[in-house]
């Protein structure tokens, strides 16, 4: 303030007492950048600790590593939530407990932890990881129960991995999927090759459901005799995929693909149904019946109107139900819930023939063929292949063959190749026959024709 003559008199000053703006400040900052379940950092605090730590040093080696708890759902599902909670603080604590104090711990998601550790190489991260997946696998206590998880692991390093956060970042969880789908309990580090094999994947994802509409898919249909007569009995339809630029693509190369975003399930339902028809047209041109095999996904399975829809494309495309044949994966059938055993049951009911495609790569369990109402076992082709040559092999196909036939069920063998193959397998009663040596997968428009020069007969 000034006084009469301009000079300066006094001051006013003013003062507020912002403790509490200052504390409520914190406390927000606290809540935004805490996970509330295990007091850790979460995700938000996470990604501003890594991008502080770039911003300050991009040199030192830094390794990323995302934790997830293997199928923590059927923890929460069988416990309750509120134990899955508890085990949730354990593990964090557990995981807190095992990191060095350079190591900086955060809570992603319900059951994803992610640590940072400065100044650590991939060989130095890849040892932390394995002693995190040890930490986790001792069992714990948790309300009174023992209860044992265990761990996948993601490895990424800066900057051999990435350069920067995001980089690094998706490169991680690049390598946790991996970890996941090659079976869990493992650690995987990150490799460009998983870069090449997610753009695929979008590439599939993005294109796939076009291909249905735009009339991309196709199916082939390769012949299946019966060893004993050689005469035909019909065909297993095969998908393909037709993509404009690219050419024909395999299904292997995309079928998982359709599994995980569930297109599986319309293309599943468009394949039977085209193959349905082509067996009723067959027969209209004095092609006598024909089964036609059907390849199932186990995801279709989880389709609660499979069952129906296989009914109706049967009714609608007026084609006798033991003319159609599913081949069925040992997955679906080492999964079996109540409910697939009674859409197996319905379907066997409505006079369908069940195969078990690929025998002899899986599990091959016995039990289950006698447990599932299985007709026929389709022996894999990666043991007709080496016919004569292996003998294991050889001692293996016929074994499989005296086993079901003893089970009564019949026999397929796929990828006959050689006369030496059709010759040993004729020899074994094996009961029916698919494979180059007869014929290639056949593409629709000349089928026909094709199947017109083999001996022909009604279906016994
Ligand atoms: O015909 P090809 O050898 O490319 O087939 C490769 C694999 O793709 C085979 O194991 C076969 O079972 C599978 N496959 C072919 N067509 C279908 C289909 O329509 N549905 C499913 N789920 N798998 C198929
Ligand atoms: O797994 P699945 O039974 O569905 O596999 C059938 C596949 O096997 C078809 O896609 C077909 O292309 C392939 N195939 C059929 N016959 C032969 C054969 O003689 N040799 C080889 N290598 N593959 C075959
Ligand atoms: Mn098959």
């Amino acid at each position: 303030m000034y006084g009469d003559n301009r000079e300066l008199t006094h001051y006013i000053g003013i003062y507020e007492d912002i403790t509490q703006n200052k504390l409520a400040q914190q406390r927000i900052e606290r809540l935004a950048y805490t996970d509330n379940l295990t007091n850790l950092g979460n995700r938000p605090a996470f990604i501003r600790n890594l991008d502080e730590r770039f911003a300050r040093d991009s040199d030192t080696p830094i390794s990323l590593l995302l934790v997830d708890i293997d199928n923590f759902k059927r923890i929460n599902d069988s416990l309750g939530h509120q134990t899955g909670d508890k085990l949730l603080i354990s593990l964090a604590r557990r995981l807190r407990n095992s990191l060095s104090t350079s190591g900086s711990l955060a809570r992603f998601a319900s059951n994803e932890f992610a640590v940072l550790l400065d100044d650590t190489d991939l060989e130095s991260g890849q040892q932390v990881a394995s002693q995190l997946l040890t930490t986790l696998d001792k069992p714990m206590f948790v309300d009174n129960q023992l209860i044992s998880v265990t761990g996948s692991v993601g490895l990424a390093c800066a900057p051999l991995h990435g350069r920067d956060p995001q980089t690094l970042m998706r490169n991680a969880g690049l390598a946790l999927h991996k970890a996941k789908a090659n079976g869990k309990h493992q650690v995987q580090v990150f490799t460009e090759a998983l870069n090449a094999e997610a753009s695929y994947k979008l590439f599939v994802e993005n294109n796939l459901r076009r291909a249905l509409t735009q009339n991309e898919l196709d199916v082939f249909y390769q012949p299946k005799l019966c060893l004993r007569s050689g005469r035909l009995l019909g065909m297993e339809a095969l998908l393909r995929w037709n993509h404009p630029e690219k050419g024909m693509i395999r299904p292997d190369q995309f079928i998982s693909v359709a599994e995980e975003t569930g297109l599986i399930i319309p293309i599943g339902k468009w394949i039977a149904r085209q193959a349905c028809r082509m067996s009723k047209q067959l027969s209209a041109n004095g092609m006598g019946n024909l089964q036609v095999a059907i390849n199932l996904s186990p995801k279709q399975f989880s389709d609660p109107d499979l069952v129906a829809s296989i009914a109706t494309i049967l009714k609608e495309e007026q084609l006798p139900a033991n003319l159609l044949e599913l081949e069925l994966t040992e997955g679906l059938l080492l999964e079996a819930t109540e409910d697939t055993r009674l859409q197996l049951d319905q379907l066997k009911s409505f006079g369908l023939t069940l195969a078990m495609d690929d025998f002899g790569t899986g599990y091959s369990s016995l039990s289950y063929l006698k447990k599932f109402p299985i007709d026929i076992i389709k022996i894999d082709r990666s043991f007709i292949h080496e016919i004569p040559d292996n003998q294991d092999d050889m001692e293996i196909t016929s074994a499989v063959i005296a086993m079901a036939h003893n089970l009564k069920l019949k026999v397929v063998a796929e990828g006959i190749e050689t006369a030496e193959q059709l010759a040993f397998l004729r020899r074994h009663r094996c009961d029916v026959g698919q494979g180059y040596l007869f014929d290639r997968p056949i593409p629709g428009a000349e089928l026909l024709e094709k199947l017109k020069r083999y001996p022909r007969g009604p279906i016994a």
